[in-house]
């Protein structure tokens, strides 16, 4: 079911269990901003989600609620898992579902990371 912008963060969706260490997940980055580990259904060659430490729902709650520090951090957090992952110079693309209209499934916010071949027009 699609994710509701509008209702309260829920504590035990599945990203926010991934941060408490419940679910395990190959962490392809971590900081004390963010993680980051490999999408469940691949869409491309590489497809890495980047999801911040914060409880936030998604982008517009994200961009609201969360400080200068951890905007700042997510956004370092991609730069860091591009480099790490080989990619800055081959290039790769960033994609974030907001609510209902764009498909987004898992209700903690999160940075899809697409790249290893060409995209194309390639969404999620
Ligand atoms: O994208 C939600 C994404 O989350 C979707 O591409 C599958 C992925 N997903 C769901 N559960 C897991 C686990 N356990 N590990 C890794 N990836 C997962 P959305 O933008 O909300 O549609």
């Amino acid at each position: 079911m699609a994710v509701d912008p509008n209702a309260p963060y829920d504590p035990d969706n599945i990203f926010a269990r991934i941060l408490r260490g419940e679910i395990p997940v190959v962490k392809v980055y971590e900081d004390e901003y963010a993680l980051a580990f490999p999408d469940i259904a691949p869409q491309a060659r590489i497809h890495v989600l980047i999801i911040p430490r914060g409880s936030y729902i998604c982008a517009t709650d994200f961009g609201e609620r969360a400080s200068e520090a951890e905007q700042a951090g997510l956004s370092r957090a991609i730069a860091h898992v591009a480099t790490r992952l080989g990619v800055t110079g081959s290039g790769y693309r960033v994609i974030s579902n907001t609510g209902a209209d764009a498909g987004q499934e898992v209700a903690h916010y999160h940075l899809h990371l697409l790249a290893g071949e060409p995209l194309g027009t390639k969404l999620i």
